[in-house]
């Protein structure tokens, strides 16, 4: 541990933190108005007397009030809570061979990339860690303009038709009648849609899963989800699916810690992501895409077209093609992160669609959506916004005009000599991929897209043991909250249709009959690994993993201190956290720092927890309150817990009697996450490798339930 000095151990990102407070302009001009006038007074309106009436030609006040009152812009429909992140994106090699996009060829080319993370249903204030589809938007400032790679984190969508996408998020918003619930989708509206629209299915076995609360936007999968077409120089298109997986592999939270999450700290994922990106420590994606030649365009048992499927990966594997690192957070956020516009149909040359009718409603809604909410059609012009490439149009005026156009504004001109000129045949120009279309004007959804079933079923099959059990509670709570119990009935006869226990499971915990066995029992039982979080576990590192050190007065500071040197040398960040803040005494008589008081922090807020002990006999920290929350807490949620010295004892608060403890000093024991070494003094080498694998397994599922 350390001396408690003016707080040494404090991350670096705290102190680059306050820079942000710093103003822009740190030679210090005094206050102006818009108008650059100089403000002296700007506490008081001007009134006439001390306690008279306030003057309207006090313009510095009407000014200053007028600017506040017009600060909101209208939020995203959908996708209102975000976060946002600058960095780059290199490919691994060129893929000339299937895309001629030019951010795509050279290795050494870094194309500067802004994403914004999100949730869906909430609005702008509403809680990160909500049971949610969570959007992944990239928007490539590439040399030949603007690419837009606006996919989410699951592969698959819950409708297969823009037009059912008012319905859709009509169903999954709050309810007309009392704007109740924020931020979830455990109500009745959205069921009843659900049960009714069996095409929703497949994504919805996604949203039950832990993949709708991520413990991290750095370690989250994205997808852009449609098959989009790659072209490459000499006109021949390939389809393309696009995947980000993350560096640090993809890891989730337990529901009951998700809910608790939303109080203790409503900002959890975005305040992940800033943190991380202050502390230097990189969010990184390897960005990876599936390719199927033209011809083999009805080799699959789906419709490539239809979003609500997947290619299995074992049937076409993700050849990573490059990486994507984000290294710097937004200045401001309104101007970046709320003001950016990504658009599925800003696309670069070497990168067309497909018919996939949900992609081709959004080429549509997207910009539509932008022009109300950023006030106008020049929000291109906006920073975060802006190309990299020349931009030269002849679309003029609008509101929030910035640009000091001249020259003539129509094409053909001779007048401004002839530009700004259409390319000629360099190969440089967008050219649409000549898809042939041939077709009857009807309104019909393809047969081709008829099953919806067999990929909720291949998901289902696809689970480990705790990610199914994960599954039917998160039905049970979802369905348990819905009021009408026809929803809830037709609900689970739908789930039937994807596996018969799944359903039967489900109806007995919301008091619905269980389908009748084999009534529609699907389906192939097939399986696709990839699916399951179990083969998603990244670099296997400790990286960035917040872990606590319970401690109190008496503690064996030697003891933190090799714990915490060890950890952190793997790049965790370790937190020793006392009943109040500021310091503790140690068994060695000396003051050590603490990091946080336990009353301002909670067990769901980190990733694992260490309890030291002290001289034998002492209380250890879990004869504070707070701290046996701590511990219990962790363990119920499956995290990684350890415990040195005398701290193993005290354990024994937990209850977990079946649970092997260690008993000989110096010899370490590691069982299902809860890694124990009763000696005293510096932790030694076993337990130092055994718990820091613990944490990089990063949650234990099978454990003996804590009779605490
Ligand atoms: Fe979106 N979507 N969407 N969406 N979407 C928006 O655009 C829409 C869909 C996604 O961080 C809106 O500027 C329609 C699929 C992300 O700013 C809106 C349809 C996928 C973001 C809109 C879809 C997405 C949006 C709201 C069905 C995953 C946030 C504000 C045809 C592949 C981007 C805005 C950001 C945002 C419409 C379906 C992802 C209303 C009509 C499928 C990540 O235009």
């Amino acid at each position: 541990m350390t001396a408690p000095a003016d707080r040494p151990h404090e991350p670096d990102g705290k102190q680059r933190q306050r820079d942000h407070y710093r103003a822009a302009d740190p030679a210090g001009g005094p206050l102006t108005t818009d108008q650059g006038v100089v403000v002296d007074h700007t506490d008081d309106s001007l009134a006439a007397g001390a306690r008279g009436p306030t003057l309207l030609e006090d313009f510095h006040f009407r000014e200053k009030l007028t600017r506040f009152d017009h600060e909101r812009i209208p939020e995203r429909v959908v996708h209102a809570r975000g976060a946002g992140a600058y960095g780059y994106f290199e490919p691994y090699e060129s893929c000339a061979e299937f895309t001629r996009a030019a951010f795509l060829q050279d290795p050494s080319v870094r194309t500067p990339v802004f994403v914004r993370f999100s949730t869906v249903q909430g609005p702008k204030g509403s809680a990160d860690t909500v049971r949610d589809v969570r959007g992944f938007a990239t928007k490539f400032y590439t040399s030949e303009g603007n690419y837009d790679l606006v996919g989410n984190n699951f592969p698959v969508f819950f409708i297969q038709d823009g037009i059912k996408f008012p319905d859709f998020v009509h169903a999954v918003k709050p309810e007309p009648h009392n704007d109740i619930p924020t931020g979830a989708s455990a109500h009745d509206t959205l069921w009843d849609f659900v049960s009714l629209q069996p095409e929703t299915l497949h994504a919805i076995m996604w949203l039950m899963s832990d993949r709708a609360i991520p413990r991290s936007y750095r370690m989250m999968q994205g997808f852009g989800v449609h098959t989009f077409r790659f072209v490459n120089a000499q006109g021949r298109g390939t389809f393309v699916k696009f995947h980000w997986k993350p560096k640090l592999g993809t890891h989730s939270l337990v529901w009951d810690e998700a809910q608790e999450c939303q109080g203790r700290d409503p900002d959890f994922n975005r305040r992940d992501l800033w943190d991380a990106i202050e502390a230097g420590e990189y969010p990184e994606y390897e960005l990876g895409v599936q390719l199927v030649p033209e011809e083999d365009e009805f080799a699959f048992d789906f419709d490539l077209l239809d979003p609500t499927k997947i290619i299995p990966e074992e049937q076409v594997p993700v050849r990573p093609i490059g990486r994507m690192v984000l290294d710097r957070n937004p200045e401001n956020f309104f101007a970046e992160t709320e003001q950016v516009a990504f658009h599925t149909a800003n696309v670069v040359p070497g990168i067309d669609f497909t018919n996939d009718p949900l992609l081709q409603a959004r080429n549509f809604s997207y910009l539509d959506t932008q022009l109300i909410r950023l006030g106008g059609p020049n929000f291109a012009q906006i920073p975060v916004n802006r190309p990299v490439a020349p931009v030269r149009t002849n679309q003029r005026d609008g509101y929030h005009q910035s640009a000091l156009h001249s020259g003539t504004n129509y094409s053909p001109n001779s007048l401004g000599a002839g530009c700004p000129a259409v390319a000629g045949p360099d190969g440089h120009a967008y050219t649409h991929y000549a898809e042939r279309v041939d077709g009857a004007k009807i309104r019909q959804r393809s047969p081709s897209f008829r099953d919806h079933y067999s990929q909720a079923a291949l998901f289902w099959h696809s689970m480990a043991d705790w990610e199914q059990r994960h599954i039917v509670d998160a039905f049970r709570f979802e369905l348990g909250k819905v009021g009408a119990l026809t929803v809830r009935s037709r609900t689970v006869a739908e789930l039937a249709r994807v596996d018969h226990a799944l359903a039967a499971a489900v109806a007995e915990g919301i008091g619905v009959p269980a389908p009748e066995a084999g009534a529609d029992e699907p389906r192939k039982t097939a399986v696709s690994p990839a699916l399951s979080l179990v083969a998603q576990r990244g670099d296997g590192s400790i990286r960035t993993r917040q872990v606590a050190v319970l401690v109190t007065d008496g503690v064996d500071a030697e003891q933190v201190t090799s714990v915490r040197e060890a950890l952190a040398a793997e790049g965790a960040v370790v937190e020793a956290l006392a009943p109040r803040d500021g310091s503790v005494t140690g068994a060695d008589g000396e003051r050590h720092a603490v990091d946080r008081a336990l009353p301002t922090v909670a067990s769901v807020l980190y990733d694992a927890v260490l309890v030291p002990g002290g001289p034998a006999g002492a209380p250890t920290a879990l004869a504070d309150p707070d701290a046996l929350r701590f511990v219990r807490d962790a363990y119920r949620h499956g995290k990684p817990v350890g415990a040195l010295g005398a701290g193993v004892a005290a354990l024994g608060a937990l209850g977990a009697d079946d649970l092997r403890l260690a008993a000989e000093p110096g010899q370490a024991v590691a069982d299902r996450g809860v890694v124990t070494d009763t000696a005293p003094g510096p932790a030694g080498e076993p337990f130092l490798r055994a718990f820091t694998e613990a944490v990089a397994g990063h949650r234990y599922w099978d454990r003996p339930v804590a009779r605490s």
